[in-house]
């Protein structure tokens, strides 16, 4: 089966046969919600509202698979704080921390053995996303699992562990709804409060690849597939 090759095309489907069943033709000249849904959350930070949603179980399927071969781990911070979030990798390169610092590392520390492939419908999803704002060429080298479960948090903080600063993050979230904090390139501004649903997928380029961000703790819930989780993938240009 082909992963979203038509951008939330079952949606689009239920939207025909709505609009058979009405009488008055009001909506007739607009794009299904999903399509309608692309907005600007800051320079070069664009949010594809339900973006993911039409290949939900797919993907959802694929992650399952990694984290079998590489299962989420609560990692450790260089301070010495064990992180609320629970990660993981697939990709060449993993994001790992432990109490001597942050890096990127060929091998999951856990097996010693490399990370799991990244899975082909996550890695067209996320270039799709990519080119439709505007990266045609974007070739993840990463992709970091996080799993937040009610009250896991991520502080505010910089993404600079990456090499390659001129390729954007693209972001996919799935499950419970999260508030995200977005800020500046300074950390003294006061961060904006964005919400990211199942389904949205934000692509992070130029002016705001180097902002702090983080998520506030994240609210109990029951999410239809995912539980009482969220899980956030995040696909990285580290070369
Ligand atoms: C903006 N993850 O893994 S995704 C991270 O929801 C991380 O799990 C959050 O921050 C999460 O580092 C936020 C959105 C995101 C990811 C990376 C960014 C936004 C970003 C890098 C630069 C700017
Ligand atoms: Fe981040």
């Amino acid at each position: 089966m082909e992963c979203c090759g038509v951008l939330g095309g079952s949606c689009h489907a239920l939207g025909v046969q709505l609009h058979r069943m009405s009488t008055l033709d009001l909506f007739e000249d607009m794009p299904p919600a999903e399509e309608a849904g692309q907005s600007t959350i800051a320079p070069g930070a664009m949010l594809l509202h339900g973006f993911s949603l039409a290949c939900d179980a797919e993907l959802l399927q694929a992650i399952e698979e990694v984290l079998k071969q590489a299962p989420l781990r609560h990692m450790v911070t260089p301070g010495g704080f064990t992180m609320s979030v629970a990660m993981s990798n697939c990709g060449g390169l993993g994001w790992v921390s432990d109490s001597s610092g942050y890096r990127y590392s060929e091998r999951d520390p856990l097996s010693g053995q490399a990370w799991p492939t990244m899975p082909v419908c996550c890695l067209e999803l996320a270039q799709r996303a990519a080119a439709q704002s505007g990266y045609q060429e974007f070739q993840p080298t990463a992709c970091l699992i996080n799993e937040y479960v009610p009250g896991a948090k991520l502080s505010l903080h910089q993404d600079k562990d990456e090499l390659n600063f001129s390729a954007p993050i693209v972001s996919m979230s799935l499950g419970l709804p999260a508030t995200f904090l977005f800020g500046t390139t300074q950390r003294k501004d006061r961060p904006k409060r964005h919400r990211l649903n199942h389904g949205d997928v934000v692509v992070w380029g130029g002016p705001s690849r180097l902002a702090y961000h983080g998520v506030a703790p994240l609210a109990d819930g029951v999410h239809p597939i995912l539980g009482h989780r969220r899980l956030n993938l995040t696909f990285r240009c580290v070369g």
